[in-house]
């Protein structure tokens, strides 16, 4: 089939229904067992591994494919120091009179509260920012859905942690400025989400939480 200057072939496996059926149960079967975690181990985790993780990452679509992310890597102790300090200041603040009623509500099944160990403890915080706009050449340059392509890359990112056997937290010490100012990123970009990996802790428990029915998530037509 011709195509256009600037294309190339793409060729996948592609698989009978039957087979298609038993993949799909085993990729939600697999998928099912992630859970946010925040009891981590202090074990070390090697650099390479977060190198494919963000490798990983960064292969989710985006808005024009403008790529519009970038991922801070953090295992030095005392910058991780510096982000538990302000992150446990920001959200005493928010657990003491910023967060409504409602909200610490909703969070008690959870049991957090404003002190954040793991900020310390994992060996590897992945700090992921969104790219506003690009500076090119003192040029302001659009990137598009910026929102939606750095959840996606996020998305991502979670999912490469668990194939590697890792856990993770989504975590979101708002307001998340300080991130900005400690890890002297520049002006077009914004914190997004701030996710510990590692090994999780010996013996290490979660909220007794489900997952919503797949009647409740999924409406056919
Ligand atoms: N950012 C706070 C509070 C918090 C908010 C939500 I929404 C959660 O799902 C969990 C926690 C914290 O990290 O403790």
């Amino acid at each position: 089939m011709a195509k256009a200057d600037g294309f190339i072939p793409y060729n996948r496996e592609t698989y009978e229904p039957d087979e298609m059926i038993r993949r799909t149960q085993a990729h939600f079967d697999w998928i099912d067992q992630r859970r946010s975690v925040r009891d981590f181990s202090d074990r070390p985790v090697p650099k390479e591994v977060i190198d494919n993780l963000i490798r990983s990452a960064s292969t989710a679509p985006s808005g024009a494919n403008k790529q519009p992310w970038t991922f801070c890597a953090v295992s030095n102790a005392e910058m991780k120091s510096k982000i538990r300090v302000a992150a446990e200041k920001e959200e005493f603040e928010n657990y003491h009179g910023r967060m409504s009623d409602e909200w610490l509500n909703d969070l008690r099944d959870l049991g957090t509260d404003h002190h954040k160990p793991f900020l310390e403890i994992a060996p590897w915080l992945i700090i992921v920012f969104k790219r506003a706009y690009e500076m090119v050449e003192e040029e302001k340059k659009l990137n598009y859905y910026v929102t939606e392509s750095v959840g996606l890359a996020s998305g991502f990112l979670l999912s490469a942690i668990h194939r590697a056997g890792l856990v993770a937290l989504t975590h979101t010490p708002s307001p998340m400025k300080f991130l900005t100012q400690l890890l002297d990123r520049p002006s077009n970009e914004r914190p997004f989400l701030l996710i510990p990996v590692g090994y999780p802790a010996d013996e290490v428990q979660v909220p007794d939480i489900d997952r919503k029915p797949l009647d409740e998530v999924a409406v056919y037509y």
